[in-house]
C-alpha cells in the first residue's frame, strides 16, 4: 500500500474534491473516536466528559484570506501545508479537567500524532481567550492507499466557549480595532469565565466526595 502524507507531500494533492474528501474523513475518524472515548467514559465512571461537539471544514474564502495573511499564493499545495485548520473540530467540556482528561485519551491513541499543542487555559491569549489546541495528524485508508490529514481540535469548557463565541463576533465586527472599552471589558468577562470555571469545578469535586445516604 502506497503511504501519501498529505502534509508532507502535499504536491501529490490532485484535486480540491480530493483534497475535501480526505478533509471530511479525517473529520468523522475523529468524531467516532470521540464519540467512543466518550461513552466509555460514561460506562465507567457514569458521566459525558464531552458536552457536545462541534465540527467543520473551512470554507475556501476563509483558507485564501488565510493564505494570504500568512503571505502566501492560494494553492492547494500551500493550503494543505500552511493552513492547519481546514479540519476541525470543537470538543465543548463541562469541566476543566474534562479537557485535559480529552487530552490524554486522544494522545494516547498510536494511529494518532500530535504535532503541537497549544495550551490556552494555562497561557491565555492577550485578548483573554482560552482554549486548548491540539494539532493532531489522522491515517485514512482510501481504497488504494494510505493518507494522512491534519485536524486541529479546540477543547473548551462550555462557559469559555460562550466567551469565544462572542468575542469571535466582536472581533469579526470591528475587523480587529474594537473600542478599548469592549476589550477591557471583555478582559474583565475572561476573569469571571476563569472564575466561574474554577467554581463549578470545585463544587463537582466537593458533590462527588460526600456520601449519598447522609442528611446535610
Ligand atoms: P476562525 O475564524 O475561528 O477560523 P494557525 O491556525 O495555527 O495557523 P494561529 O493563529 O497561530 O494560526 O493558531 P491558534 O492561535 O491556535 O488559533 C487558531 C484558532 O483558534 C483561530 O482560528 C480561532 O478559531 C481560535 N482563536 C485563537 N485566538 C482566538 C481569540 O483570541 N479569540 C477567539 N474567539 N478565537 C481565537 P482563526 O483561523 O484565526 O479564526
Amino acid at each position: 500500500m502506497m503511504n501519501r502524507t498529505y502534509n508532507r507531500e502535499a504536491s501529490q494533492v490532485e484535486t480540491w474534491t480530493e483534497v475535501i474528501l480526505v478533509y471530511n474523513s479525517a473529520l468523522k475518524e475523529v468524531g467516532t473516536k470521540l464519540e467512543i472515548l466518550n461513552d466509555e467514559f460514561q460506562h465507567i465512571h457514569r458521566y459525558n466528559p464531552i458536552e457536545h461537539i462541534k465540527s467543520r471544514i473551512k470554507t475556501s474564502e476563509s483558507i485564501v484570506k488565510k493564505l494570504k495573511r500568512y503571505g502566501y499564493e492560494s494553492t492547494i499545495e500551500n493550503m494543505v501545508k500552511y493552513v492547519n485548520d481546514i479540519a476541525g473540530i470543537r470538543i465543548i467540556c463541562s469541566f476543566t479537567s474534562d479537557i485535559y482528561r480529552i487530552a490524554e485519551m486522544i494522545s494516547h491513541q498510536d494511529d494518532i500524532e500530535i504535532l503541537s499543542i497549544k495550551d490556552y487555559i494555562e497561557h491565555p491569549k492577550e485578548s483573554g481567550y482560552k482554549s486548548y489546541h491540539m494539532l493532531i495528524n489522522v491515517p485514512i485508508f482510501l481504497s488504494d492507499r494510505l493518507v494522512h490529514a491534519k485536524v486541529e481540535l479546540q477543547i473548551r469548557t462550555v462557559a469559555m466557549d460562550f466567551w469565544a463565541s462572542l468575542e469571535h463576533k466582536i472581533r469579526y465586527k470591528f475587523e480587529g480595532k474594537a473600542p478599548l472599552h469592549i476589550k477591557e471589558e471583555l478582559i474583565r468577562c475572561a476573569g469571571m469565565v476563569s472564575d466561574l470555571d474554577a467554581r463549578m469545578m470545585a463544587l463537582n469535586e466537593e458533590i462527588h466526595s460526600l456520601p449519598v445516604d447522609k442528611e446535610y
